[in-house]
């Protein structure tokens, strides 16, 4: 129902909010093929094996009836198919007016309100919304490959802005001091202060299991520094205000939208294509016939 947005993904929503709030929400993201699925995957079994139960939302931004991703994720995630203490939901927005961006905090929050613990949120890293949506979490966790260029191009993606530990995966392969390297130059370059959390920066073979130990650990370690000092309350409260400005946007759209095939616009528009008046004044004046 979220998915598809509307009436019924807001009766949902209204369910949800008041019994969310529990769950913590780990982002991975990270250029195609890095190894998020098969390091999620590890992650699963690690917190699992606490006896925790997980859910996981892979976020397919490829396909609005998404085609592939589902079924790779499926097989990376086999493992987990039966165990009853995990969901794992493949989500592609089919219908949600504000895109990816505002239905997956609300699937987020329905999971957390079934009472799941953990949700881990897996996009990838290309494009603005999805890095928005991987950052959107209470630790996001930026997966790279060895080799030079790598944390470069992640640095270009927008990624070391939003992450708060960074993997270093397919350390089975050669290059992983130097990506490494230069990570810790570009970190270097960002840090503001010393009293801001450093992403650490930890290898895994998620293929063979190798760090994702390390990886679940850095999660926890940035989980408390977060719960320090009100911090994770802070930065929750923060993304339900920009939530609310995105909402506010999206609403002020669909009421634009209703414009569309509609005598008013029609007259404006031949208004300023005429020259009789100017395109600021005309949408005001569309925007005023709203209300
Ligand atoms: N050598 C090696 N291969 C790995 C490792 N981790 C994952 N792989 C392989 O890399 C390929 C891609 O892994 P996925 O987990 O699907 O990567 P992904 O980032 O989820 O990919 P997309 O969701 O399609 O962007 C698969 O064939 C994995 O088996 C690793 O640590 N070492
Ligand atoms: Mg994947």
């Amino acid at each position: 129902l979220i998915e598809h947005g509307g009436t019924q993904a807001r009766a949902v929503g209204q369910i949800a909010f008041p019994k969310s709030g529990q769950a913590y929400t780990v982002g991975l993201t990270g250029a195609p093929g890095a190894g998020k699925s098969t390091l999620t995957a590890g992650v699963v079994a690690t917190l699992r094996a606490t006896g925790d139960e997980v859910a996981v939302l892979a976020v397919d931004p490829t396909s609005p009836f998404t085609g592939g991703a589902i079924l790779g994720d499926r097989v990376r995630m086999q493992e987990h198919a039966l165990d009853s203490g995990v969901f794992i939901r493949s989500m592609a927005t089919r219908g949600h007016l504000g895109g990816l961006a505002l239905a997956t905090p609300e699937a987020i929050r329905l999971l957390d309100a079934t009472g799941f613990p953990w949700v881990l949120v897996e996009t990838v890293g290309v494009g603005q919304v999805e890095v928005e949506v991987a950052g959107a979490a209470d630790t996001t966790v930026v997966v790279v490959n060895p080799g030079w260029g790598d944390a470069v191009q992640a640095s270009k993606a927008g990624l070391l802005e939003v992450a708060d530990v960074f993997v270093i995966n397919k350390a089975d392969r050669a290059g992983v001091d130097e990506t490494r390297l230069d990570l810790e130059h570009m970190l270097d370059l960002a840090s503001s202060s010393d009293t801001d959390w450093r992403p650490p920066i930890v290898a895994s073979v998620a293929s063979t299991g190798d760090g994702v130990g390390d990886v679940v650990a850095a999660v926890g370690d940035h989980r408390q520094w977060l719960e320090a000092g009100g911090r994770l309350e802070a930065k929750r409260a923060g993304r339900r205000r920009a939530e609310l400005g995105a909402v506010l946007t999206e609403r002020l759209t669909e009421r634009v939208r209703a414009l569309e095939g509609g005598v008013a616009l029609a007259q404006a528009e031949e208004a300023v294509a005429a020259r009789r008046v100017d395109p600021w004044a005309a949408a005001d004046e569309l925007l005023a016939s709203l209300d």
